[in-house]
């Protein structure tokens, strides 16, 4: 923000890879080693390395875990296949099961994966620019189908929450996986 007198309150972001800086954004990394039972194909899965990392999330913590807060994040998922299937996000419900979401994607090729309640799923492409909301009671996970990272920004409410447990015991009822020369999408067994 050289140049400029305008100072930011929340921080700043750079629009050409989302990613934040200043002095409430938090950060966390997530392995492939903590998203086993994620990936449908098991022995594909152990013969990798535990410590790939999958995807890096940033968000700007504004202690503001009320009705009225909000939170805004970035996620950047690396290319990379698990078997057929591409590397993606764990994927959540919300908590507070009416709180939405929207992300937006800066760069990259992907699905956003979306599940209702009642374990209907549906895919929406990602792209740069494109522009995604997710009702509430809406399950969310974001596939990377391309060869670069693919980045999004989010903007959800502060108190929405992350209900993994879900995820961890039903999964999501669609896969993407790589077919011939593109992705595709197929449907999952009924359990994860
Ligand atoms: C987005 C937001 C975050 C989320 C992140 C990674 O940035 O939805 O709330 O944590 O994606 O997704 P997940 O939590 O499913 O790993
Ligand atoms: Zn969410």
């Amino acid at each position: 923000m050289s140049g400029s007198t305008t100072k930011s309150s929340a921080g700043v972001i750079d629009w050409k890879n989302g990613l934040l800086s200043g002095p409430n954004v938090r950060h966390k990394t997530k392995t492939l080693g903590e998203m086993e039972g994620i990936f449908h194909d098991s022995s594909a899965f152990a013969s990798m390395d535990p410590n790939t990392v999958i995807y890096r999330v940033q968000w700007i913590d504004t202690a503001a875990a009320d009705e009225s807060g909000l939170l805004w994040g970035n996620t950047t998922i690396e290319p990379g296949r698990v078997g057929d299937e591409f590397f993606m996000t764990y994927g959540h419900f919300h908590a507070k099961s009416d709180r939405c979401e929207f992300y937006a994607t800066i760069s990259g090729s992907g699905r956003l994966v979306l599940m209702s309640r009642e374990g209907h799923s549906w895919t929406e492409d990602m792209c740069a620019g494109s522009l995604h909301y997710i009702h509430g009671d809406t399950a969310h996970r974001v596939v990377n189908v391309g060869d670069d990272p693919l980045t999004f920004v989010a903007c959800w409410p502060s108190d929405a929450g992350h209900d993994y447990e879900s995820i961890a015991k039903h999964g999501f009822s669609l896969r993407v996986v790589a077919g011939q020369g593109k992705s595709v999408t197929k449907e999952a067994p009924s359990s994860k």
